[in-house]
């Protein structure tokens, strides 16, 4: 009897610690990279309607092309440092297409979100 007591305890706490108790969390939204370099790469995404992403730009250029990141529908506009990652948060959306382009207007990219189903 003791012996099963403390078997469990310590079965408890190793579930805690690894996350199973947090049955009720939202998953970490998926991470999709994007590199800069002459363009977008890719310069399409696909998600699901109500999918929250996280795109990370990581510019592999420099010069003032594409030194911001615009979102013109999301209202969305960040700087993009060369040769740094930088995290952008996409919201869940509306089935549709969102463009992404650079600050100038010159290369650009789409979300593409889907229906869920
Ligand atoms: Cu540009």
């Amino acid at each position: 009897m003791h012996k099963k007591g403390k078997t469990l305890t310590v079965a408890a706490l190793i579930f805690s610690g690894l996350g199973f108790g947090k049955a009720s969390a939202e998953p970490a939204p998926r991470q999709i990279t994007i590199i800069v370099d002459g363009g977008y790469s890719p310069n399409r995404i696909d998600v699901k309607e109500g999918e929250p992403v996280t795109l990370v730009f990581e510019r592999r250029e420099h010069g003032p092309s594409t030194a911001e990141v615009v979102f013109p529908g999301l209202d969305i506009r960040r700087a993009l440092p060369p040769k740094q990652r930088v995290a952008i948060a996409i919201p869940a959306l509306k089935a549709g297409e969102y463009e992404w382009k650079c600050g100038m207007n010159m290369v650009s990219g789409t979300i593409a979100v889907s229906r869920g189903g």
